[in-house]
């Protein structure tokens, strides 16, 4: 129901009972590291063998990096996290008209992940948008603010250009056709989480997201400049990704991990809330199509690597991802051979 929207209404001021973590399940800010190794890639800069090899270890050992230089104006990822907000401060009856708790949906307003059967809320509101072809879904999204369609439709095509052109860089740093992906994962969806954390009273005790993978192949997340929140798994230990001036923050989802054949990583990455500010973030999710036939790549098996992976559809794995919860084990481990 959309009363349960954390946007509307007055904040609260003590963590409600449904969002409460066990003690085992907390995010223990205070353990949590900074790294400032996270790998920052200049997509602009001339010399490409570079680009790729920084591409390719930065895969193999962290699984996700930020780019800048990435060809997207400043102005229109700007206007895409102003929107978002000025789309969050919309009257509740407004909201209302959006608002659904079905998975299955392609453009819903919604909160924490999925609300029916989770049995701890997450500190989050989204709207979920499919978003290819863009002719067919804009007409269903929310028309105000007035110029929400023309922003997030501008900001759908670009952010699909880079999400292909970091396909085909991926491909190249595994020693494969630069189509390689492109061509396995077929016409490929685009889908939206336009996520909004409100302050909470609270933060030791709850998640905006819980750690989870990715179940596509290729997310590019914008995070809001000025607050942090997103966190990467490495050796254990959770890293705080803290934003970085323009960039975009690329993330391996599973797909690549099983096309790679366990070479490059789609890691557990988690969104904590905080008590002194809102956070907005858009995440942009590239997918492959229903009958994809995804299996580890031939070049990267044989004699002393066997395919760790069996070989599915995207169709049978999106499946199983949204029948197991969020933060269980890695769904690929469902997959091996
Ligand atoms: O808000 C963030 O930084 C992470 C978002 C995310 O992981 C998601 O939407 O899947």
């Amino acid at each position: 129901m959309a009363d349960q929207l954390l946007s509307t209404g007055p904040p609260r001021r003590t963590l409600p009972e449904s969002y409460v973590r066990p003690e085992s399940e907390r995010p223990r800010l205070a353990e949590v590291e900074s790294d400032t190794n996270i790998p920052v890639i200049d997509l602009g800069a001339d010399n490409e063998s570079h680009i790729i090899s920084q591409i390719g270890a930065a895969c193999q050992s962290y699984g996700f990096f930020q780019i800048v230089n990435h060809g997207m104006a400043i102005g229109l990822m700007d206007d895409m996290v102003e929107i978002t907000r000025e789309f969050f401060s919309l009257p509740p009856e407004e909201k209302a008209k959006l608002y659904s708790d079905d998975p299955a949906k392609k453009i819903r307003l919604s909160t924490s992940f999925n609300i029916r059967k989770e049995k701890v809320h997450n500190w989050r509101d989204y709207l979920r948008l499919h978003c290819y072809p863009l002719e067919d879904f804009v007409p269903g999204w929310p028309s105000k603010p007035p110029s929400f369609r023309e922003v997030v439709s501008s900001y759908c095509r670009e952010v699909r250009h880079l999400g292909f052109k970091i396909l085909g860089l991926i491909s190249l740093s595994l020693g494969l056709e630069k189509d390689y992906i492109e061509k396995v994962l077929g016409e490929q969806e685009q889908h939206m989480a336009i996520n909004y954390y409100p302050q909470c009273p609270e933060p030791e005790l709850t998640y905006g997201l819980p750690a989870h993978t990715d179940p596509n192949a290729v997310t590019i997340l914008l995070q809001d400049q000025k607050v942090a929140g997103l966190q990467v798994q490495r050796d254990g230990k959770w890293i705080r990704v803290d934003p970085h001036p323009n960039a975009f923050v690329i993330n391996l989802g599973d797909q690549i991990q099983a096309l790679s054949n366990g070479r490059y990583k789609s890691v557990w990455h988690r969104a904590i809330v905080n008590s002194d500010k809102e956070r907005i973030s858009v995440a942009s999710f590239l997918c492959p199509c229903n009958s994809a036939a995804i299996s580890p790549a031939k070049k990267l098996t044989g004699e002393g690597s066997p395919a760790v992976y069996r070989s599915y559809t995207y169709d049978e794995y999106y499946k199983k991802f949204w029948s197991s919860n969020l933060d269980q084990d890695h769904c690929l481990e469902l997959f091996k051979t």
